[in-house]
Parts: structure tokens; sequence; C-alpha cells
């Protein structure tokens, strides 16, 4: 097996369900929409958007000498179903399990270090979400899907509802072909939803997801607060226990003060 194919079954060993390579290419255009982007204004109070623009533009300024990059997806859809009687709220997907930067973390690092055992001259750092990486873009290239038009990444067989992560290496790596466009002039994600974080309905609606199959992973099964979160004993919550009870969670990552801001317009809006 070459070394390309030793790390992609290493990371499907460690329950990546999608795995694929990218050579890293300047791409002029890809680095103007990401100014334009932030032009608009789009990142909102996302001020380090702005500031790390220049590191996603050129992965070279987080691993000099970089080479390949590869992306890794993890499904994160499980069969737990919420229940929608009043007085109960609603979390995203991908916040009801652990959170998915300690779940995706621990394994990229294990893959960053097989590829420095395989590739002993070589020098490879893992990230997942927080890095400087435009991640949607580089798991596209990677062929690991396209970029649907919520701008998620969708992937033929395991529709929208995978994480992405990423290796980055200065290995010599076999890229895959980037993946083409599927979505064609279906718009259901577009109307559900204008982009709005927090909430799956853009992903919901997605034809894609309706044909995927539920991941196998424990780690992103909810847990009864995060699947029927009740909002009046939210409301109640203090900071303390908003710490104590979300540790293992990415809501945590939302803040105390956000929660609450969720949570009140979530108790106005209930019937
Ligand atoms: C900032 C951010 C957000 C922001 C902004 C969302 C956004 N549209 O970028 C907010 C807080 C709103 C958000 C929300 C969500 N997020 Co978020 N977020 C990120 C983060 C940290 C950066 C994304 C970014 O760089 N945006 C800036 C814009 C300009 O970049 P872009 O949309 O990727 O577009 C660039 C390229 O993709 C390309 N491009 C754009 N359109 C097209 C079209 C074509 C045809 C081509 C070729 C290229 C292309 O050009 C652009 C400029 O370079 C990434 C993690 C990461 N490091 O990448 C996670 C990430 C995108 N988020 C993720 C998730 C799961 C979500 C939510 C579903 C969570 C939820 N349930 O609420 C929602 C989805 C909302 C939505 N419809 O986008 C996942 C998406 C996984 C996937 N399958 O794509 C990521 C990758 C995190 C992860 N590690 O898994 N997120």
């Amino acid at each position: 097996m070459t070394l390309t194919e030793r790390v992609k079954r290493k990371a499907l060993d460690l329950g990546f369900q999608a795995v694929g390579v990218s050579r890293v290419t300047y791409d002029r255009q890809e680095a103007a929409r990401l100014a334009e982007w932030l032009a608009r204004g789009y990142h909102g109070e996302m001020g380090w958007m702005a500031r790390t623009a220049k590191k996603r533009q050129h992965p070279a300024l987080l691993l000099p000498g970089v080479r390949a990059i590869v992306s890794v997806g993890m499904n994160y859809d499980t069969e737990d179903q919420p229940d929608d009687r009043p007085g109960h709220g609603r979390i995203a997907r991908y916040a009801r399990g652990e959170d998915y930067h300690q779940v995706l973390g621990e394994r990229l690092k294990v893959l960053a270090s097989f590829l420095q055992a395989e590739a002993p001259d070589s020098r490879s750092r893992p990230y997942v979400d927080t890095g400087a990486v435009m991640e949607k873009a580089w798991a596209q290239r990677a062929g690991l899907g396209w970029i649907g038009k919520h701008s998620n990444l969708v992937s033929a067989r395991h529709g929208s509802w995978l994480l992405l992560g990423e290796v980055l290496t200065t290995a010599d790596l076999d890229p895959d072909e980037p993946g083409a466009d599927l979505c064609g002039t279906c718009t259901l994600c577009i109307r559900a939803c204008p982009t709005v974080f927090g909430c799956d309905d853009c992903l919901d609606v997605c034809p894609y997801n309706h044909q995927a199959t539920p991941t196998a992973e424990p780690a992103f099964r909810a847990t009864p607060l995060t699947l029927n979160p009740d909002l009046d004993a939210l409301a109640r919550q203090s900071a303390a226990e908003f710490q104590s009870a979300f540790r293992h969670s990415a809501v945590r990552r939302t803040t105390h003060e956000g929660l609450q801001r969720s949570v009140a317009v979530a108790r106005k809006n209930a019937p």
C-alpha cells in the first residue's frame, strides 16, 4: 500500500467515515470569496475571522512547507428523536453528544502521529473547527463532497451530517478528485432558513440527508438534557450549573449568557 492508502485506512480505522486528500495550492478565486465575505461584514461579531484571514488563505502560514491536507468527516447523525412538547427547547444535532472538538481532535492527533511515524521526515498538524483552516473548501477539494447552497459540505453518501477535521502535512500524498456539485436546481435549504446558527433547519430538509445512514459513534448520542431541554429549568440555571451540566458538550462554547439569550427567545416564541 502507498503512504496515502495507509493514511486513509488509518483514518477509517479511527472511526472517520470519510477521508480524502488535497494538494495545497493557492486558489485566487477562493481567497477573493473570503475577502469579499469579510468586506461585507458577514462574519458579524466573529472578529477572529477577519484577524485570521491571511492564514485561512495560506495554510503555509500554519505549517511551513505544507504540501497536502488530509480531510476527514465524522457522521454525527443519531436516531435520537427530540420531543416537541411545549416547554422543551431544541438543541442542534452537532451539540447533542460529547463535544466534537474532543471526539475528532483526539483521533486527529493519532492520525497526525501515524503520518509522522510513517514519513519520519515530514511534519503534520491536526485541526478541527477552531483552527484558521477553510475546512469546507479543503474537504470539497479532497473529494468528500461539495459545498451546498446552505454553505455546508454535503456528501452524496452521508448527507451533510459530517463534522470536518484535517491534518496538514509536509508529506507528499496523492490527491483525490474534487467533489462535484450535485445540488442541481434544489433550493429547499435556502427556503428553509437564511443561515442561522444553532438549529438544523437548512440541513433537515436536504434530500441527501434523508437517505443518510445514522452514525454508530456512541460519543454523539444525545443526553436527556441536550435532547429534550426543559426551558424553565434552563432559564433558572446559574453560570456554575451551566458549566457543570454542559462540561462535555459543545453547548458550553455558546456561553451561559448566550444560552440564556436563546432560552429567553424560545420561551417567548413558545405557544
Ligand atoms: C464561522 C463558522 C460558522 C458561522 C458562519 C457560517 C458559514 N457559513 O461560514 C456560523 C456561526 C453561522 C456557523 C453555523 C453553522 N456551522 Co459552522 N463553522 C464556522 C467555521 C469556524 C468557519 C467557516 C468559514 O470559514 N466561513 C467563512 C466562509 C466565507 O467560508 P465558507 O462558507 O467555507 O466559504 C468559502 C469556501 O467554502 C468557498 N465557497 C463558498 N461557497 C462556495 C461554492 C462553491 C461552488 C465553491 C467551489 C466554493 C465555495 O469560498 C468561500 C471563501 O473562501 C467552520 C470551521 C472551519 N474552520 O472551517 C465551522 C463549520 C463550517 N460549521 C459547521 C457546522 C456543523 C455548523 C452548523 C450546521 C451548526 C448548527 N447546527 O448550527 C451551522 C450551519 C449554518 C450554515 N448554514 O452555514 C461545520 C460544517 C460541516 C459541514 N458538513 O460542512 C464546520 C466545518 C465545523 C466542523 N469542523 O465540522 N458556523
